[in-house]
């Protein structure tokens, strides 16, 4: 039977988000359900950190700068995060007697609209685009996540706490280390490169390069290299606390199950806080009331509402207090939003219903 064929557009916008997600699913897409898969990606360069193997997976990557060479497009076409496709793409695909399914995958979040929203067509004649929305819940596209993922065991109990940290500009940030260094219990933690590093060196008022380790009171701080994405998800396993952001890092965190801090995607209109505040909501409604107040509290200073730097230290020890139940929660919590199956196989499925 011949493959299906997929071209997965990817536009870089910032940061590592973009290129993280869709090479995720492109990974999927080819080794575990067969596709035939070229990624159209207009900057690669991301991915020689996020994927350095990726000789070895059957995914097509090509360089996609403005327009394209007039190539035959495939069975699936993505279209990642509402970036716009090729005017001549378009047009070839508009000609073919039976036309590509036509996905345009969305930004991950929790709201209730998602769901509403999930798999509608928008016609664009001859052709129809259908939204396909990642997501936590029953009637949303899922999230990624591969069929041979095992969850590390968790960390053994050691009088160190360990953490990684990963977050945009966070104004909030010195106040933290702080009141780690100032604190009874040691804390390490594993900066992330990029603008986890530059702050940390900020606060620090020296260069902190790959690999240095320097230690403040209470606090142990790594200048970490940056991770594959596979041994970025060991890191997160492999602390009892992480820091994520954005998009793949919120969702790599759940699967580590694990105890975590999101700081949501800044936007211009503050819509990163409906965002925040519809996963609070999800994920604290099995907590007992100390410890979704702790977690709400804590997350919501850490994107910054109100005096941040201030509530973030004064909320840390009732935060690290509620650890243990959030300890507890994680693997349900993976279960829950495991359950609606993954996203790479919905997405198989909700095409193969429109080809
Ligand atoms: O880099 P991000 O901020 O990406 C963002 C978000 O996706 C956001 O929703 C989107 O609007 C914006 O891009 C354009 O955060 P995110 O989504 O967590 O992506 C980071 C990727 O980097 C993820 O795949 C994990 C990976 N990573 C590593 O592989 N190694 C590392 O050492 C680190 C720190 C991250």
């Amino acid at each position: 039977m011949r493959k299906i064929s997929c071209d997965i557009f990817c536009a870089v916008i910032d940061n590592l988000g973009d290129a993280g997600v869709c090479w995720r699913l492109a990974r999927q897409l080819a080794t575990e359900h067969d596709w035939h898969v070229r990624l159209m990606i207009d900057d690669p360069s991301p991915l020689e950190k996020l994927a350095p193997d990726r000789q070895a997976i059957p995914v097509e990557v090509h360089c996609w700068r403005g327009d394209l060479p007039e190539i035959q497009p495939a069975d699936v076409v993505i279209e990642s995060f509402a970036c716009e496709l090729p005017a001549r793409y378009v047009e070839a695909m508009a000609a073919l007697p039976r036309p590509p399914v036509w996905i345009n995958l969305e930004y991950l979040s929790a709201e209730d609209w998602v769901a509403g929203c999930h798999g509608l067509p928008s016609p664009h004649p001859p052709l129809i685009k259908y939204f396909f929305f990642p997501g936590f819940v029953a009637g949303t596209g899922g999230l990624l996540l591969e069929k041979n993922f095992a969850v590390p065991p968790a960390p053994t109990f050691s009088e160190t706490l360990d953490v990684s940290l990963f977050c945009y500009d966070n104004p909030a940030l010195p106040a933290l280390l702080k009141a780690w260094r100032d604190g009874d219990a040691l804390v390490r933690c594993h900066v992330a490169d990029g603008l986890p590093r530059q702050q940390v060196e900020n606060w620090l008022g020296e260069a902190f390069p790959t690999g240095c380790q320097q230690t403040r009171g209470a606090l142990e701080l790594h200048a970490e290299p940056f991770f594959s994405q596979d041994d970025y998800d060991k890191l997160l396993a492999a602390c009892q606390l992480n820091f994520v952001r954005g998009e793949d890092s919120l969702v790599r965190a759940q699967w580590a199950e694990r105890p975590f801090v999101w700081q949501a995607y800044p936007q211009v209109n503050g819509a990163q806080h409906a965002k925040l505040d519809a996963l609070l909501e999800r994920y604290c409604a099995a907590l007992d009331p100390n410890t979704a107040t702790a977690t709400r509290v804590f997350w919501q200073a850490w994107n910054g509402q109100g005096d941040s730097a201030a509530r973030i230290a004064n909320n840390w020890p009732a935060f690290r207090a509620a650890m243990p139940a959030l300890a507890a929660h994680a693997p349900r919590w993976a279960r829950q939003i495991a359950a609606h199956g993954d996203l790479a196989t919905n997405l198989v499925k909700f095409c193969q219903s429109k080809l």
